[in-house]
């Protein structure tokens, strides 16, 4: 195979698998599906053309052919197997824990470290690429060829890869003995907000922003009937399939009367994390106080019976007096300890900032209440 056309295969699959692991970060709704198909034909991929790559340069590196980048291809080599092995390792159910991390965290910042490693390796070596490096048939051939086989290991992962997992990867968490949901799945603030528990009796809930009348409203108007089964899928790499009882958003929203021109809600928690979603799809989501149980002992007891299902009022740890729950959205979304639900005209791009930042604030450490 042509050197140029190897080398700029190995930058296609490395810029596809980065860019739709980075995008599978924010899909929570099956159609997204194929994003994470794409992702993993372009990390096979990337492996599979390591070979004739390897096979070309070995000579060079054999030889003493070293400069002050050399070094950036050798690191480059090692990143390329421990991101592919990691992802392959995490869809074959693997287990893994290192400083706070785990395999799938781990994947991904080798993902984002090879990137930077590839990119100086491509400014210190890369030759652009000509016509006469894929115009020859035996090139041709080879390259669909390597493809070829990289398409074949799909339906072989497919078969090999462990389940329960959700279409993103994640895996099952918070079901009881019987396969049943529980309130069991792990609490999880990624960027360690650790706010103090909530007083249900003193908590105020402002609905405030773009409305006629902006509302302070109490835990009790909060806890309504309104239910919603949805997926809480977690970036970590862990899902839990709830019924979520609450107040639809939509509610308050009415409650308080959306005012002419308003086209996003922002979510706000007590740590000032927060996140914004259009407004239709805001209405449809639910500030949810409990998750509920049909049958017995899931909910560990300490809920209420009603009609047969028992509901479970939110954990501190999960965000309770209320959190946002908002179907096919990913779990950074669904903010926790909410104090405020606002109503604005514009999007907020500083949210991008916040949920980074939360943990850092005094209310986010905790330091006050
Ligand atoms: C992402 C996976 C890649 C790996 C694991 C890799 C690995 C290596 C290694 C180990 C060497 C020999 C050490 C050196 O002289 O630097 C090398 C050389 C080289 N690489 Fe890469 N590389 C990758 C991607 C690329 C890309 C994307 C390009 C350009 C588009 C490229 C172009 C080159 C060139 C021109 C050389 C000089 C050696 C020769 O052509 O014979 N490489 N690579
Ligand atoms: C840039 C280089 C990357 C490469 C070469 C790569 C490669 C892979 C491979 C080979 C798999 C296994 C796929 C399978 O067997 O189905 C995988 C899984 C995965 N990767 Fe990456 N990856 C990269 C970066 C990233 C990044 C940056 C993210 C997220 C930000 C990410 C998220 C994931 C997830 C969520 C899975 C699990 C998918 C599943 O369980 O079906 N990857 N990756
Ligand atoms: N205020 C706040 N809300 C938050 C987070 C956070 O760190 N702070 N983490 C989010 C993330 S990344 C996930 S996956 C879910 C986790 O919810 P859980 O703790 O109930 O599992 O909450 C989301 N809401
Ligand atoms: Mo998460």
């Amino acid at each position: 195979m042509p050197a140029r056309l190897t080398d700029w295969t190995l930058a296609l699959c490395t810029g596809v698998a980065f860019a739709t692991g980075v995008y599978s970060l924010v899909t929570g709704r099956a159609e997204g599906r194929w994003v994470f198909v794409l992702h993993a034909l372009a990390g096979f991929a990337l492996a599979l053309f390591l070979a004739p790559k390897l096979w070309r340069v070995v000579a060079r590196l054999w030889n003493r052919r070293w400069d002050a980048h050399t070094l950036a291809g050798l690191l480059a080599t090692l990143l390329t197997l421990l991101v592919t092995g990691t992802g392959v390792a995490w869809v074959a159910g693997g287990t893994f824990a290192f400083a706070g991390f785990g395999l799938l965290n781990w994947h991904i910042v080798f993902g984002f470290v090879l990137v930077a490693i590839t990119s100086w390796h491509m400014l210190a070596r890369a030759k652009p690429l000509r016509r006469r490096d894929f115009a020859g048939r035996r090139a041709a051939v080879r390259w669909l060829g390597f493809a070829a086989f990289a398409a074949a290991l799909w339906p072989v992962q497919a078969a090999v890869a462990s389940s329960p997992r959700r279409f993103t990867g994640s895996r099952v968490r918070g079901v009881g003995a019987d396969g049943t949901p529980s309130a069991t799945w792990p609490a999880t603030s990624w960027v360690a907000d650790a706010p103090r528990p909530l007083d249900r009796a003193a908590w105020r809930l402002a609905v405030a922003g773009h409305v006629r009348t902006p509302l302070e409203v109490a835990y009790g108007e909060i806890a309504g009937d309104d239910t919603a089964s949805a997926a809480l899928d977690c970036t970590g790499g862990f899902y839990t399939a709830q019924t979520w009882r609450g107040v639809r958003v939509g509610a308050l929203l009415d409650r308080a009367g959306v005012r002419e021109g308003a086209g996003w809600v922002r979510f706000r928690s007590v740590t000032g994390y927060r996140w914004s979603l259009p407004l239709d799809e805001a209405r449809d989501a639910l500030l949810a106080t409990h998750t509920l149980y049909t049958g017995n002992g899931n909910g560990n007891g300490n809920g209420s019976g009603s009609g047969g299902a028992e509901a479970v009022p939110l954990a501190h740890g999960h965000g309770g007096p209320a959190r946002l729950v908002a179907p096919g959205e990913r779990g950074f979304v669904w903010v926790k300890w909410l104090v405020a639900v606002e109503v604005l005209t514009a999007p907020d791009p500083a949210q991008l900032v916040a949920i980074h930042a939360s943990g850092f604030t005094p209310e986010g450490r905790g330091d006050i209440g």
